[in-house]
């Protein structure tokens, strides 16, 4: 499976994959993940906003096991994040056939779509969707940095984007989802275990910052005469690094536009975008409230004219703790149970359905990376602790 994923969407200047929505390096996942259900014999099927789902049994019975992540990536991701949690799915059912498990719920396998929200600026849109955490005309409003809008990328990737929306009677089937994931720190790795259990996400989100002056001449314009977007902007970042550090916060500007982006010229715009998160809400308020009131003394003081909008935001979520605890039972009381800054799917879904999630272990807690990796043996154990789980849910014992 790896051997045949390995090529689609790498760049070959810097090794790290661009696989986003509604390309032809997402077509091509696409395309790998139907092949992998057809050839194993599973119904496969699309849902109406584009996830792929894999299934093992008959849908309607309800009660459903199902399991999976994404295939996406940000702009030059790492091999691990999203594929590890396909990949091993797959790979875990061929574990439990070869065990001969007996399944007596069924089971779906599933590629969510656009989950890092590389394009069009959101996260977890097809899952949103699905959940109704994402309305239908604030989705028909995404663009990415072409101007395209979702619909047109999803038309002219060959989707009808005329049927997304709220999907409550498939998310009524599932019983449990469970979605493994490459850890993205190095909480495993520093208890020594190959394998953990999520206990909860991080609230986050994102934040747009236009500092809007006036482009003039960089070589004639007067140092007290320029109204530079660009000084405002550099010292807000400064600002959301020191409001994350008071906070015990994490905070971001990873993504900036510049207009007009010339070597020559003062920027008449700059866009930047902060993503931050925190271990409880109060924190993450704490540490936005005062990169924007830090970023409007610093507008202020260029003459520059700022607007702050929240284009995304995901609020705590707490890993349901049956579903947890049933994990924690079938593979062993003393595995260790992790919190993590990195948003999931399995995140969305759990408002609407009973969610877990393993993590495996990242020697070195890099992510969002080509560097990103994770070892073979650290890689097969987190397929047999899915297999553990996923025989232990769905199967007679
Ligand atoms: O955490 C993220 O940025 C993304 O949702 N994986
Ligand atoms: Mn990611
Ligand atoms: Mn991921």
């Amino acid at each position: 499976m790896w051997r045949d994923l390995a090529p689609i969407g790498r760049a070959a200047d810097s090794g790290g994959y661009r696989r986003y929505a509604w390309t032809a390096a997402d077509a091509d996942c696409r395309a790998w993940f139907k092949a992998q259900a057809e050839s194993r014999g599973l119904t496969y099927e699309l849902d109406r906003n584009g996830n792929q789902w894999a299934w093992l049994g008959d849908p309607a019975a309800g009660g459903a096991v199902v399991t999976g992540s994404h295939l996406d990536s940000v702009p030059d991701g790492g091999a691990f994040d999203g594929p590890l949690g396909v990949v091993s799915s797959f790979a875990a059912l061929d574990e439990l056939r070869r065990r001969g498990a007996e399944f007596t719920k069924p089971l779906a396998i599933t590629n969510f779509g656009d989950e890092e929200g590389a394009r069009f600026g959101l996260a977890c849109v097809g899952s949103r969707l699905a959940a109704g955490q994402l309305t239908v005309d604030k989705a028909y409003e995404l663009r990415d940095a072409d101007g395209i809008t979702l619909p047109q990328a999803m038309e002219r990737a060959g989707y009808d984007p005329t049927t997304i929306g709220p999907d409550p009677d498939r998310l009524a089937r599932i019983g449990a989802f469970v979605e493994l994931h490459v850890e993205q720190g190095r909480a495993l790795d520093l208890t020594g275990n190959r394998v953990g259990i999520a206990s909860a996400i991080w609230p986050h989100g994102r934040w747009r910052f236009d500092f809007r002056g006036e482009a003039n001449h960089a070589g004639t314009t007067r140092l007290a005469d320029r109204r530079d977007p660009m000084l405002s902007y550099a010292e807000t970042v400064l600002a959301a690094r020191r409001e994350a550090e008071l906070a015990g916060a994490v905070a971001t500007f990873g993504k900036i536009s510049v207009e007009p982006n010339g070597v020559n010229a003062i920027p008449s715009l700059v866009r930047g975008w902060l993503d931050s998160r925190a271990a409880d809400q109060q924190s993450l308020d704490t540490v936005v409230a005062g990169v924007e009131k830090a970023a409007r003394e610093y507008a202020d003081r260029h003459g520059i004219d700022l607007d702050v909008v929240r284009e995304s935001f995901t609020p705590v979520v707490e890993f349901e703790h049956t579903l947890r605890d049933e994990l924690a039972r079938i593979l062993g009381t003393d595995t260790p149970v992790l919190g993590t800054g990195a948003g999931h799917d399995a995140g969305i879904l759990s408002a609407s359905v009973p969610t877990a999630m393993l993590f495996v272990r990242n020697p070195t807690g890099v992510s969002h990376s080509p560097a990103e990796y994770a070892a073979e043996d650290d890689c097969l154990a987190g397929v047999a602790a899915l297999a553990d789980v996923l025989e232990g849910l769905a199967c007679s014992s």
